[in-house]
């Protein structure tokens, strides 16, 4: 009985280790607040980037408010490769990060160790 008792437990685990690292996890996008001549969005910065997948109007300047909670100098930085943009957050302060939107396509950030991610679409 200890035996299977042992199995099941087992078997979850693996199942939930699986589950953690395979499955599918829901990302949360936002589409930016647009007016006629600039568009922005805020981020919170808390063990990953909330929301990590904005959608930018093309053609209006963009202004990313990206604001730190997270303890860790793991995001004390963000990442723009395709903008050479290396931005440093400082913890709870609002960061504003501008984001050149003359062209189109999918563009990533990633914290200052390519740990944690996020993606602008331009459209
Ligand atoms: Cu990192």
């Amino acid at each position: 009985m200890d035996k299977l008792i042992v199995l099941v437990v087992g078997v979850a685990a693996i199942g939930f280790i699986v589950w953690w690292f395979f499955g599918h996890h829901e990302a949360s996008a936002a589409e930016a607040q647009v007016s006629e001549q600039a568009q922005s969005i805020d981020i919170v910065v808390n063990g990953g980037y909330s929301p990590e997948h904005v959608v930018l109007k093309k053609g209006t300047p963009a202004v990313l408010n990206f604001t730190r909670k997270d303890a860790s100098g793991c995001l004390d930085h963000v990442v723009f490769p395709d903008f050479g943009i290396n931005q440093e957050l400082p913890r709870g302060e609002k960061v504003a990060v501008e984001i050149n939107t003359e062209q189109a396509g999918e563009f990533s950030w990633a914290c200052g160790m390519d740990m944690f991610h996020g993606k602008i679409v331009i459209q």
